[in-house]
C-alpha cells in the first residue's frame, strides 16, 4: 500500500505560512523556517549549504495561489523543496510576446510564491536557441552583430533587473553547445541559437558580455552555463571545460556550470559525474544539478515501469544527488517538476515516462526515498555537509 504524504505536507506548508519573510537570495543560505525536525521533506533534511528545488510552471500551477487555500500541488511544491526554477515562465515567449512588450505575470506569480512558502528561485533562461517568439526568429534573419547584442542586451538588463535580489542563480546561456552527433559536432551553437548566429565571427565575446550585462542588473545573482548530456566528462564538457576558462580570462561574471540531469534508463550512468563537477569547482565555480529527471521506456508487454526498472530509477537519481553532496561546490539540486502527470517526457519521448521522483497522487517513489534518505546521511541536523 502507498503512504500518503498529504497530512505531513499540509503541516510543513502551513507551518511555512506563518513564518516571516526573510528575503533570502544567497545559495548557501538556510532555508528559514524549516528544522529538520520533518523527517518527510526534502528540503528540511538537506544540508543548509545545498537547495533543493523543483521547476514547476508558474502560469499554470501558481498564478491565482491564495495561501489560505493552497491546492495541493502547491503544498506539496511549499513543503518539500527549498528553490523552484521557472519550467516555462522565464523563457522568452513567456516574457517578450512583442520587442517592446514585458510579460511578467506567471514570473511575478511564481516569485511571489517562492517567498510566501521561504524558497529561493533559479532564473531560467536569457539566451537559448529555443522558445524564442516568432518576432525574433524572423528578425533574426537580418540582424547583424549589433543589432542581436542590442535586442539581447535590452532582455537581459530589463529582466534581471527587474528580479534582482530575487534569484539567487541564473542560467544566463543554456545549451550553446551542439552534441556529438549533430552537424558539425560538438561546437558553439552558431546556426540554431539567433544571437550566437548573428555573431558568430565573434561568439564568446557575445557570451562574455551577456553575463556582464547580467551581472551589472545583478551582482548577487550566481551566473550559470547549463546544459543536458554535460553530467559526465564527455566531449560536450570538455568543450565547456574550455570555454569557461576562457570566459574567465577574459574577465567574464561566470559563477556556475549547470549539468541538466536529463538521464534515460536507456542508457547507462556516468559515474564521472563527480569528477566533471570537481574540475568545474576547481574553476572557481560553482556547480548544480538543474532539471533532474530519470525517463524510463515501457518494456514490451508492459503497461507501466518494472520494479526494477523503478529501482533503478532511484538509483540514479540518487547518482546525481551524491554526485552533488560530495562536491561542496554544488549549491542546487532541482527535479524538472512532478508529478508524473506535469512532466515534458512523454510529449518529447513516446514510450517513455515515470521520469519524476512522485507518483501522480504525490506519494513519493524509490526515488524519492533514497533522496530523503541520502539528504538525511549527508548532514549532522541543520549543518552544512559533512567532509
Ligand atoms: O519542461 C519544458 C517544457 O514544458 C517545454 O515545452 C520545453 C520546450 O522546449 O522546455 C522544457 O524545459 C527544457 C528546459 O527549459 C531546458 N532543458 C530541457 C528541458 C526539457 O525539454
Amino acid at each position: 500500500m502507498r503512504r500518503s504524504m498529504r497530512s505531513l505536507l499540509v503541516a510543513a506548508a502551513t507551518a511555512s505560512l506563518v513564518l516571516p519573510l526573510c528575503g533570502v537570495t544567497a545559495a548557501s543560505a538556510a532555508p528559514p523556517g524549516f528544522s529538520n525536525a520533518d523527517k518527510s521533506a526534502l528540503r528540511n533534511q538537506a544540508p543548509i549549504d545545498l537547495a533543493i528545488g523543483s521547476a514547476v510552471w508558474g502560469k499554470q500551477q501558481l498564478v491565482g495561489y491564495d495561501p489560505a487555500d493552497p491546492t495541493e500541488y502547491q503544498q506539496v511544491l511549499g513543503a518539500q523543496f527549498s528553490s523552484l526554477t521557472p519550467e516555462n515562465d522565464m523563457k522568452w515567449d513567456a516574457l517578450r510576446p512583442a520587442p517592446d512588450v514585458y510579460d511578467f505575470a506567471s514570473a511575478d506569480a511564481l516569485v511571489a510564491y517562492a517567498q510566501a512558502n521561504h524558497q529561493q528561485v533559479r532564473g531560467h533562461t536569457l539566451l537559448w536557441h529555443s522558445q524564442n517568439p516568432a518576432w525574433v526568429t524572423e528578425a533574426s534573419t537580418t540582424w547583424t552583430c549589433d543589432e542581436a547584442r542590442t535586442v539581447l542586451e535590452d532582455h537581459i538588463r530589463t529582466v534581471v533587473g527587474h528580479f534582482k535580489g530575487q534569484i539567487y542563480e541564473w542560467d544566463v546561456a543554456n545549451e550553446i553547445f551542439q552534441d556529438t552527433w549533430d552537424n558539425g559536432g560538438v561546437r558553439l551553437r552558431t546556426e540554431a541559437n539567433p544571437f550566437l548566429k548573428a555573431c558568430s565571427d565573434d561568439p564568446v565575446g557575445l557570451l562574455v558580455d551577456a553575463f556582464r550585462w547580467a551581472h551589472e542588473a545583478d551582482p548577487d545573482a550566481v551566473l550559470f552555463l547549463n546544459d543536458y548530456n554535460a553530467e559526465g566528462v564527455n566531449e560536450k564538457t570538455d568543450a565547456y571545460y574550455a570555454l569557461a576558462q576562457e570566459m574567465l580570462v577574459a574577465g567574464a561574471p561566470l559563477g556556475g556550470f549547470g549539468a541538466q540531469g536529463h538521464l534515460s534508463l536507456q542508457y547507462g550512468f556516468d559515474t564521472s559525474m563527480q569528477e566533471n563537477f570537481e574540475r568545474f569547482a576547481a574553476l572557481g565555480l560553482q556547480v548544480a544539478v538543474t532539471e533532474a529527471d530519470v525517463r524510463i521506456p515501457l518494456l514490451a508487454g508492459e503497461t507501466g515501469p518494472t520494479p526494477e526498472q523503478v529501482a533503478t530509477q532511484a538509483e540514479r537519481y540518487d547518482g546525481m544527488l551524491q554526485a552533488c553532496l560530495n562536491v561542496k561546490a554544488c549549491s542546487s539540486f532541482t527535479v524538472w517538476g512532478f508529478p508524473d502527470a506535469n512532466s515534458w517526457v512523454p510529449d518529447v519521448f513516446p514510450g517513455e515516462g515515470w521520469a519524476t521522483i512522485l507518483e501522480d497522487d504525490y506519494s513519493p517513489k524509490p526515488a524519492f526515498d533514497v533522496m530523503l534518505r541520502s539528504l538525511r546521511d549527508a548532514t549532522p541536523g541543520t549543518s552544512p555537509r559533512k567532509g
